[in-house]
């Protein structure tokens, strides 16, 4: 089964379908296209958007007058297919200057290189009618706890995003800005390793109503940690802003398999929060579905396209069945024993004050917790009936 581009908003970034698969062990097993050339067959799988960052399309260093051109042809041919340049992000990692970070680099000449090079791209983002501005930044951090004042690091992290939140308003443009968490790799240690931290550290911003979040499945994953009960979080706080689906299986290094390919159960459960939402109504995702995979070293060029295929493929799939679960008699009877609505409804009553709630005798001083610990919630019945659907 094809995905049906018309049903969901897929995108990939450039970099995914353009890895040319070299590794800390191997030399590429593939050669690399122009990038525009990636543009005709993504559109063919199945694809809606594409996202680069701005070293993809031209390499760092190159001067303007050659860097406007490379823009402008992927421009133009990115129209030419109809395919949408919905986020853009910057590379603020793979150059040796950017070693100990782009925003916090002990070094400060770097990081205010580093600011011009974010700002000169969200230029780029809003030329281009991007959405979104996505930052991942993989190299700030450390590998020993000792090689930054801390403190000092989340500062100036806080400072950089900020500066860029208020250049973005200053300008006018449309465009939303969303962190990228990750606990490791390439730096030993990354700061905002989970959505909870970068959660954290928008509160503190000036300007954090435009700057939410893109978590990546196998980014919590390596942490051990929920993928959707992540993107729950983000979605309930307002700022799941973008996605980055992949595979990942268990903690190890980052993997970035194509999605559903790593934990199966973890996915259907993302994509039935992302196409059926939360069981009592809420805060929806209805953003692009972006994947950020790599395709295997072991494939050659066409396998590129059958792993992008399989990416789309795979939430289709997985949409579906989602959704048979969703509307099946059964499991809504299995929600209701479970709970599931009863959790929608607020613990003190509407206009009950703290006083009244006190003065409840049958919450505490009659509650009978015997009777109430002999509930049987029947989640393992509810889970059986949605691995039915998803295996059966
Ligand atoms: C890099 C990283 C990804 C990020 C990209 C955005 S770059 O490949 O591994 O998770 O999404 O900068
Ligand atoms: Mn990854
Ligand atoms: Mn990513």
């Amino acid at each position: 089964m094809a995905a049906n581009p018309t049903d969901y908003k897929f995108s990939f970034g450039l970099w995914t379908v353009g890895w040319t698969a070299r590794d800390q062990f191997g030399e590429a097993s593939r050669p690399a296209l122009e990038p525009w050339d990636y543009l005709p067959k993504l559109k063919e799988a199945g694809a809606s958007g594409v996202t680069f960052h701005d070293d993809d399309v031209a390499p760092f260093g190159t001067d303007d007058t050659e860097r406007e051109k490379y823009f402008t042809r992927f421009k133009e041919v990115a129209d030419q297919v109809g395919l949408k340049v919905e986020m853009i992000t910057t590379n603020t990692f793979a150059h040796p200057v950017f070693k100990d970070g782009g925003l916090t680099s002990n070094d400060r000449s770097v990081r205010r290189f580093g600011l011009r090079k974010l700002l000169r791209n969200v230029d780029r983002a809003a030329e281009f009618g991007a959405e979104t501005f996505v930052m991942w930044g993989g190299r700030e951090g450390s590998e020993y706890d000792n090689a930054k004042d801390l403190n000092a690091a989340h500062q100036r992290y806080a400072e950089g995003v900020d500066t860029i939140a208020a250049y973005i308003k200053e300008k006018g443009y449309d465009l939303r800005i969303a962190l990228e968490p990750k606990p490791n790799e390439p730096r030993g240690d990354i700061f905002l390793p989970t959505i909870g931290h970068a959660l954290g550290l928008i509160a503190q911003l000036d300007n954090g109503d435009i700057v939410g979040l893109n978590p990546e499945t196998g980014h919590e994953q390596m942490a051990g940690l929920n993928f959707t009960h992540g993107i729950a979080q983000a979605l309930w706080a307002g700022k799941l802003f973008h996605i980055d689906l992949n595979g990942q299986r268990s903690i190890k290094y980052d993997q970035d398999l194509v999605f559903g390919h790593g934990d199966l159960i973890s996915a259907f459960f993302t994509v039935d929060l992302l196409v059926n939402g939360f069981p009592n109504g809420g805060p929806r995702y209805d953003g692009w579905l972006h994947f950020d995979y790599k395709p295997s070293r072991t494939d050659y060029l066409d396998g590129i396209w059958d792993s992008a295929a399989a990416n789309m493929e795979m939430v289709t799939l997985l949409a579906e069945k989602a959704k048979a679960y969703r509307a099946d008699p059964e499991v809504q009877e299995a929600f209701k024993t479970s709970g599931i609505f009863e959790l929608a409804e607020a613990t003190l009553a509407e206009g009950e004050s703290l006083s009244d709630f006190l003065s409840d005798a049958s919450a505490y001083e009659e509650f009978d917790a015997d009777k109430a610990a002999e509930r049987n919630y029947g989640f393992v019945k509810l889970n059986q009936l949605a691995l039915r659907h998803l295996v059966g």
